[in-house]
């Protein structure tokens, strides 16, 4: 992609209305433009992130054996009713009405819609166990959306339905999210600990919280020391329950605000092993059983004819929170520093010389031989000062940079910038399409 014909509208100052950092580097960067309160426009660098963040996502939830599957955002009342949340769920519902005065709404999650699905088409036990995921636009008319994608009224989530015949089963189900979220996350670049939490509307006995670390975090946690040295498990074998792999990360103590107590005997035992922080919560899981199957009456045949109403659970992860996720995570002054795995560009290259006949030609063919070898470039070829290209190039972020100028490119070579590190080398053209054709 050519930055002269790019829709990279960066600015250069601080916007006034940003109060944490991923919203004054996103408004910074280009990447989203807000709408409304709590509504944000993505533009094509947020959206190619956006994109990558959900991709991963995808095939995360595929692995773990979920379906993908797409519902309408627009809901009629009825089914709300149906499970009791038409009331419940108070002003956050955005209401509407159609011409015909029935009661709709926009959905700000899928339980009831999910539920509707499976009575109508599964009917025995045979056909369990399953998981129906989608990730898709949801509205939630927050009191106070604030923090940019962090906190919106209208947002990206990827939501995940289980169905099973009995506890066991769902226990398995949450277990394979539980599991499934580790990797995520971390294939991310993100360190993200489960911590024991409120279930909140989505209701149920058993709930988790994923929680990234952050000073400007909504969440205040409370966990043991170790969690921050444990890392995701490497080889899944989706088909066992799992259960050890669970115990091992719920037996160490991890509580968001709401669940901890300071009195218990497990948390005054942990003395200096005891971390309180705040976090963001990127992901939420939920094992509620028959909440919505009972009143619905979901039900399937039993192995010995019986009619049983099926234990389900769900499973969240803000899609579009986890873009400013990442980046409260991961920047510096100057900006942006992209985790390969999500980087809108994997390259952003930079012609000093812009207008001049032969650093043109030579930016050019580089630019011919990293899009041949599929290498995402970002080329800046606007005839700015050099000035404005390095701070725009370290702005978004993007994970190398290649620098060519007269000096160098008299000399054969050409200079790669690690933006994580600020390193810098001098690579031949060969050993530098070597260097980012590799994985990171
Ligand atoms: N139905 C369940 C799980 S499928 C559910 O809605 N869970 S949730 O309410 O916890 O939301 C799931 C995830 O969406 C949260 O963990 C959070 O990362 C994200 N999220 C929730 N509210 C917002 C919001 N206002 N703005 C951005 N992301 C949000």
């Amino acid at each position: 992609m050519r930055l002269s014909t790019y829709f990279l509208p960066t600015l250069k100052e601080d916007p006034a209305e940003a109060q944490v950092v991923s919203h004054r580097l996103m408004l910074r960067a280009g990447m989203i433009r807000q709408h409304a309160a709590g509504i944000y426009n993505w533009l094509p660098l947020g959206l190619r992130v956006l994109r990558r963040v959900e991709w991963i996502v995808r095939e995360e939830q595929n692995a773990a054996g979920a379906q993908e599957i797409l519902m309408p955002t627009v809901q009629s009342a009825d089914l709300w009713r149906e499970s009791g949340r038409y009331e419940d769920y108070g002003k956050e519902m955005l209401r509407l009405t159609d011409r015909h005065g029935r009661a709709m709404l926009y959905s700000p999650t899928h339980e009831e819609s999910v539920t509707n699905i499976f009575r109508q088409n599964i009917k025995s036990y045979r056909d369990l166990p399953r998981m129906f995921y989608q990730i898709h636009w949801k509205f939630r008319d927050e009191v106070r959306p604030r923090f940019g994608v962090m906190r919106g009224r209208e947002f990206l989530m990827k939501d995940n339905y289980s169905f099973d015949l009995d506890y066991a089963g769902a226990r398995r189900a949450y277990n394979r999210m539980f599991v499934a979220y580790l990797r995520t996350f971390s294939r991310m670049g993100l360190r993200a600990v489960p911590m024991r939490a409120d279930a909140g509307p989505m209701g149920g006995d058993m709930s988790h919280e994923f929680i990234i670390l952050a000073a400007t975090g909504e969440s205040s946690v409370f966990f043991h020391r170790a969690l921050l040295e444990k890392n995701p498990p490497l080889n899944i074998d989706y088909t066992s329950n799992l259960q050890q792999i669970v115990n091992e990360w719920m037996s160490l103590y991890a509580a968001t605000d709401e669940k901890h107590d300071p009195q218990a005997t497990v948390v005054t035992a942990l003395g200096n092993d005891l971390i309180a922080a705040r976090g963001i919560e990127v992901g939420h899981i939920f094992y509620f059983g028959r909440k919505y199957s009972d009143p619905m009456r979901a039900m399937v045949v039993g192995p010995d004819g019986d009619l049983v109403p099926v234990e389900m659970g769900s499973y969240g992860i803000g899609i579009s929170r986890l873009v400013a996720a990442i980046i409260e995570a991961s920047h510096d002054e100057a900006g942006i520093i992209w985790p390969a795995a999500v980087a809108p560009f994997r390259v952003g290259l930079i012609n000093l010389k812009g207008g001049d006949t032969a650093i043109d030609a030579g930016c050019d063919a580089l630019y011919e031989m990293l899009c041949r070898a599929r290498v995402e470039v970002l080329y800046d070829d606007r005839h700015e000062r050099v000035g404005t290209k390095f701070a725009d190039m370290d702005l978004i972020g993007l994970p190398w940079q290649v620098i060519v100028g007269p000096k160098s490119l008299a000399r054969g070579v050409i200079e790669l910038k690690n933006r994580a590190t600020g390193a810098r080398e001098e690579l031949s053209p060969e050993a530098l399409m070597e260097r980012l054709r590799a994985k990171d």
